[in-house]
């Protein structure tokens, strides 16, 4: 069966007869189709790969097999001679599955996770796990949902590898529904299943540069949807080491991984939402980000002064364009070095800084991990040298054994990488940043190149790049089994591992990890201290945001994400929608690539078009690169600058409803940005839609994504669905594809039946807007019915959730009567919040009286889409209010 093959020559694409030579080596099965590229010649016979059962043992919710390794074929050798499999039932809905060696302590991921075993009952259970216990047949471990029968994780393919640098298994996939795997750039939202590969190892690389390329950060984890009825679940391969996930059209998934051991986690849910609470129980829940963070943000590389900065700022500011956030890239610094500020092109930037404060805006800057050693007097280097940094290991005859690694980014000079898996660099990147906060006041950090990056790694020639007169030589890896191990997944770029970045030898937290196994954490190691570090610059009790460009499961805990270097395209706008989509199943739901596009000029359309979906992205940010024309919204004339404005404004009135699906993901997981799939997970046509999202359950966009159109075609699942901005019913009963116009200064945004929306007067920055009236937006369903809800606090300072410092009301609405039920009410900020108006969408009878607590209140039936409009309710958000419709 061709659909089911697992490639047994990953690594080679040779010449034919060595190939199958090879093939038959590794006891594999040669079998070339031909005109079928994509399926593997050389498969794996799972007779001949594999463990059989030796014996177990029980505990509580728990489970002990050991294995032992049939001894017939290997890929690449050096297999364990035995494993052990841990099986873990942590809850009702979630198994542990972790493969290691009896005999010796492997590599294992330090991220903390939850992982206490909650009691349940085996009744109570929603899974079962079947294992094969003959000592003859290859061993195989099955989880079944109980009450469907169907089996979701199935080893019982393609055997199993278990060596010291190359680890292989494979499970059979309970549908072709399967979402997530990550950071790459993906095409398409539903996986395609056509033997394609995907490798993860963090990287700093541009996401056009080169198709099937591993990116930023690293997320082994996916969804699958199961059945018709939508049952879900999600696994997450807790595993850092450079490796790759392999799809055939089974449909069947492999995994291969370098190094570390197999602990999978699978996490199963009634729906693809419930997958998404479940696994961010464990990982954790999504960080709550300041309301400003919510506002529009505008930052390009290479402002080069800071007077065009500020003509930037002023453009928005001057269009009447909101905005809340302004940023300084690296070139704010003195040639490019952390901490420090160029005194000539960005004189006075403290004061203006100060200034934008004070009217209400924020103020992000860029943050690079490494840092110049060679530089008298630079603190940062000389408070940390020989504790702080990552270390060769002891080298042969190397006088380099024992000291700093130094490598070459940004600034002039060598640089040195702060270890962040040693504790006491808490404490040391936390000081330089509440230093470096008494020069420059700003509101949030921004973490790049934390793959980490570094240039010109291994390459024997001076690197003399950006500085063509002040050559550099860039870093050599010695010859190592860690830079060069038998299997090197495919995508990562380069010869060697520690191609654009640091050698596999280095030792981190005083030799407790090898960089070759903990490369990937860098970015999320780095990211918790930068947090604490900006709280206590920021007077401790503000909530701040960081922004990091490299990710692991756990990252959403403590910041947001930017998808990174994108080209300014219109696949980007399209794929860039998937990015958001993804970033939510990993629990980081605070996302948004570069609108416009980070390199390359936008055309005024594209920009144009790329402002109103970022408008929608959680995380929305306009940025570009050195070199590139101005692309702010206002820079290209007045008819971009009114749309702009136009979408920002939506976004803008939208702030209380999206601020309250933080609050959600905060507290209880799930998404915010979400796909048709998961909001619809019965309706088997939206499993593949990438070109629409949603916003919670209750918001749809529909973008243009691509140039000279102007409408866009949209699929509704059933029910009633209105257009936001006229309210015009847009569809109802049956799903339905609709074409829907979107002349240029329109962004199709829809609203579904069942809920109510809180929002507010839009204003030029999150400041103003918080504080003024609020429209009700209704929109029952064909009972009449809708219910909502809304989340306020402060916006700013830490723990308001935690220490119950914050406002909740709920909505209900039953055709006739409407509810707002204050649910808890510790922040009296909102009581001079008023609920200026109540809008009803969808209203066909007739009105004759409306009263608000009581008292009658005038109102409008306004045609043509039969919205009935409460002007003016003359209450505010510190008392339940009724209303009463006759
Ligand atoms: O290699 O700081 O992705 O957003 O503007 C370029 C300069 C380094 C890469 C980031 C980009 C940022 C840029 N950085």
């Amino acid at each position: 069966d061709e659909a089911s093959r697992i490639d047994c020559l990953p690594d080679i694409t040779g010449d034919e007869n060595q190939n199958k030579m090879l093939c038959r080596n590794r006891g594999c099965i040669w079998n070339r189709v031909e005109n079928k590229n994509s399926v593997p010649a050389c498969f794996m016979n799972d007779t001949n790969h594999g463990y059989t059962f030796l014996n177990e043992s029980s505990g509580y919710h728990s489970k002990t097999i050991h294995l032992q390794w049939k001894n017939k074929s290997s890929i690449f050798g050096g297999d364990l001679r035995k494993i052990r499999l841990s099986i873990q039932e942590l809850s009702e809905n979630i198994v542990r599955l972790k493969f290691d060696d009896p005999s010796q302590n492997r590599y294992e991921v330090p991220v903390p996770l939850n992982r206490n075993i909650k009691s349940h009952t085996p009744a109570s259970q929603k899974y079962v796990i079947e294992y094969s216990n003959s000592s003859s047949s290859t061993f195989y471990i099955k989880v079944i949902r109980k009450d469907t029968r169907k089996t979701i994780f199935d080893t019982s393919i393609g055997g199993f590898t278990f060596a010291d640098q190359f680890l292989q298994l494979s499970t059979i996939l309970p549908s072709s529904y399967v979402y997530g795997i990550g950071e790459n750039r993906h095409f398409t939202f539903q996986h395609n299943l056509n033997f394609k590969r995907w490798p993860m190892f963090s990287r700093d690389n541009g996401v056009n540069w080169g198709d099937y390329a591993n990116l930023y950060g690293v997320h082994p984890f996916y969804m699958c949807v199961e059945d018709d009825d939508g049952n879900s679940n999600g696994v997450l391969l807790l595993n850092s080491n450079a490796m790759e996930v392999v799809f055939s059209p089974r449909p069947s998934l492999t995994y291969r991984t370098v190094g570390g051991i197999l602990d999978f986690y699978v996490f199963m849910g009634s729906n693809p939402e419930n997958v998404i609470r479940e696994y961010t129980g464990v990982i954790g829940r999504p960080y709550l980000p300041p309301y400003w963070a919510l506002g529009f943000q505008l930052s390009r590389y290479g402002y080069n002064t800071l007077d065009n900065l500020k003509s930037a700022t002023k453009r928005m500011v001057d269009n009447d364009i909101p905005l809340d956030v302004q940023y300084a890239d690296i070139d704010h610094m003195d040639e490019r070095k952390d901490f420090t500020i160029d005194e000539v092109n960005f004189k006075n930037i403290s004061g203006y800084v100060k200034e934008l404060q004070q009217q209400n805006m924020h103020f992000i800057i860029i943050l690079d991990p490494a840092l110049i050693s060679n530089e008298t007097n630079y603190y940062p280097y000389e408070n940390g040298k020989g504790r702080m940094f990552i270390k060769w290991p002891s080298l042969n005859n190397d006088t380099r054994s024992g000291q700093d690694m130094l490598g070459y980014v940004w600034p002039k000079g060598k640089v040195v990488f702060p270890d962040f898996l040693k504790n006491e660099t808490r404490e040391y990147w936390k000081d330089l940043i509440v230093r470096h906060h008494t020069n420059l006041s700003f509101d949030g950090l921004w973490i790049d190149m934390n793959e980490p990056a570094n240039f010109g790694t291994n390459e024997e020639r001076p690197f003399n790049w950006p500085e063509k007169d002040k050559p550099y030589w860039s870093l050599k890896c010695p010859a190592s089994e860690l830079d060069d191990p038998p299997y090197k997944p495919r995508g990562v770029f380069g010869p060697r591992l520690s191609d654009k970045t640091l050698c596999m030898v280095a030792l981190q937290n005083d030799g407790a990890y090898q960089h070759y196994d903990v490369h990937s954490l860098y970015g999320w190691s780095e990211t918790e201290p930068t947090l604490y570090g900006l709280r206590k610059a920021t007077e401790g009790n503000k909530r701040g945001i960081v922004i990091t460009r490299s990710t692991y499961p756990s990252s959403g805990k403590y910041a947001g994400h930017w998808l990174g270097d994108n080209d300014s395209k219109w696949p980007d706008v399209h794929d860039s929608i998937i990015g958001l989509l993804e970033f939510n199943l990993f629990g980081i739901p605070y996302i948004g690539a570069d609108i416009c596009g980070f390199f390359g000029h936008p055309s005024a359309e594209l920009c144009e078009r790329w402002m109103q979906l970022g408008a929608f992205y959680t995380f929305s940010r306009n940025h570009n690169t050195i070199n590139t024309k101005d692309q702010d919204p206002a820079i290209f004339g007045p008819a971009n600058a009114d749309s702009a404005r136009r979408a920002l404004n939506l976004r803008y009135s939208l702030l209380p409803y999206l601020y309250t699906l933080f609050y959600e993901v905060n507290s209880n997981g799930g998404t915010v940005i979400r796909s048709m799939m998961q909001s619809f997970p019965k309706d088997i046509k939206s499993r593949n839609i990438d070109t629409q999202f949603m916003w919670g359950p209750a918001i749809m966009i529909a973008p243009v994504l691509s140039a000279g159109k102007i409408e866009v075609e949209v699929y509704f699942p059933g029910g009633r669905w209105f257009d936001f901005t006229s309210g015009e019913l847009i569809s109802e009963g049956d799903k339905k594809t609709v074409t829907v116009s979107a002349p240029r200064d329109k962004i199709p945004v829809f609203v579904r039946e069942g809920y109510i929306i809180p929002t507010q007067l839009h204003g030029a920055n999150t400041e103003v807007a918080r504080k003024n009236p609020m429209d009700i937006i209704i929109i029952p369903d064909e009972n009449g019915k809708a219910e909502g809800k809304l989340f306020l606090d402060d916006g700013d300072t830490i723990d308001t959730v935690e220490n119950g410092k914050f406002y909740l009301s709920s909505f209900k609405f039953n055709g006739t009567y409407f509810s707002m039920t204050i649910t808890t009410h510790n922040e009296t900020m909102v009581d001079s919040i008023r609920v200026g108006s109540m809008t009803i969408f969808g209203i066909r009878r007739e009105i004759t009286s409306v009263t608000v607590n009581n008292a009658n209140k005038l109102f409008e039936k306004l045609k043509p889409h039969n919205k009935l409009y409460i002007k003016d309710l003359g209450v505010t958000l510190q008392n339940n209010v009724e209303v009463v419709l006759k």
